[in-house]
């Protein structure tokens, strides 16, 4: 008998696939990065980079096979601009891309670290070199947001992560115009007591829609005796009415192992942000962060994680 959990994710084996040593100017960490394909089939990562202040930018790393050979920007493709956006005081911090077929754009979700708190930002791009920003889109605290591609019933969708007295949920909110957001409905609960994911839970990279529905892959905080310890656990949810969900997982689907991902700035973490679609249609490639210091690559089968599920209801 096969005693092994079955392994969802694997990871590259050149990981980490980016750090520090790899920047064309001086930081601290790299870590955190949305992702997306380009037309061309580049793969185009918007990378979280702290500087020695502590303080957070993105900044654009590109590669024609989404493991090595990047090319990053000279400088950072989109600092913090607290002059004109003051909610970006203390930086900017763990982009989602997602593209929006209807307005042609890629529309980037970001934490924008404030003198309150983190807050939800939001700015669109067509080419990541040019960057409109909305501002904040909703106030601390949240973070942990992304917007769905499409409309739904009319309507924008985002997911985001307010915390509240009873812990830090995810929840879904709409808009007519990306602005103004309401309708706001709790999406996923932390669970409680012993679980892996108790408490504190959050939105990884966006949504992935599949025929099945929304398959979100979210994080999962323990607390223990010597620190946090981020994991990844999978929840469904309904099409048209992405407030529903219609599974969840029970056990976290990948975790820190690796010397990279227990050891770092912050230890016992794996961040994902993003991924990209191979044009097979099935495997997703996840980008995460590792303890809060560098990039890495884990690969799956959006069919496998689908079937995995089915076998593992609730
Ligand atoms: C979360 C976020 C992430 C970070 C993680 C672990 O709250 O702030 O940016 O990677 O904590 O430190």
């Amino acid at each position: 008998m096969n005693n092994q959990h079955p392994q969802l994710f694997l990871r590259h084996r050149h990981n980490p696939i980016l750090t520090s040593a790899d920047w064309p100017y001086p930081v601290h960490s790299v870590f955190n990065p949305g992702a997306t394909l380009l037309r061309d089939g580049t793969t185009l990562l918007l990378c979280r980079v702290e500087d020695r202040r502590g303080h957070s930018h993105l900044t654009v790393a590109r590669s024609a096979n989404g493991v090595d050979g990047w090319k990053i920007d000279p400088q950072p493709t989109l600092p913090a601009d607290p002059e004109n956006f003051p909610e970006e005081l203390w930086g900017i911090e763990d982009p989602r891309i997602t593209y929006v077929p209807e307005l042609k754009k890629y529309a980037v979700v970001y934490t924008a670290f404030s003198s309150s708190g983190p807050g939800v930002a939001l700015a669109l791009t067509e080419d990541f070199h040019v960057f409109e920003r909305l501002g904040m889109i909703m106030p601390p605290e949240d973070k942990d947001a992304a917007l769905f591609p499409h409309r739904i019933g009319g309507h924008w969708a985002m997911i985001h992560r307010p915390v509240s007295a009873t812990g830090a949920h995810m929840w879904m909110s709409y808009s007519p115009d990306l602005r103004h957001w309401g309708s706001h409905k709790l999406m996923l609960a932390a669970r409680r007591g012993g679980w892996w994911d108790a408490n504190k839970i959050g939105l990884t990279a966006p949504p992935i829609e599949t025929p099945d529905g929304w398959l979100v892959i979210y994080h999962g905080v323990r607390q223990t005796a010597s620190g946090a310890i981020y994991r990844l656990g999978l929840a469904l949810f309904d099409l048209q009415t992405p407030e529903l969900c219609l599974q969840r997982s029970d056990e976290w689907v990948f975790g820190p192992e690796e010397p990279y991902e227990q050891f770092g700035d912050v230890e016992n973490v794996v961040f994902p942000c993003g991924y990209t679609i191979a044009p097979d249609g099935d495997t997703i490639n996840l980008y995460y962060g590792a303890a809060d210091m560098s990039i890495a690559l884990a690969t799956g089968s959006i069919k496998a994680v689908l079937e995995w599920m089915k076998e593992h209801q609730e």
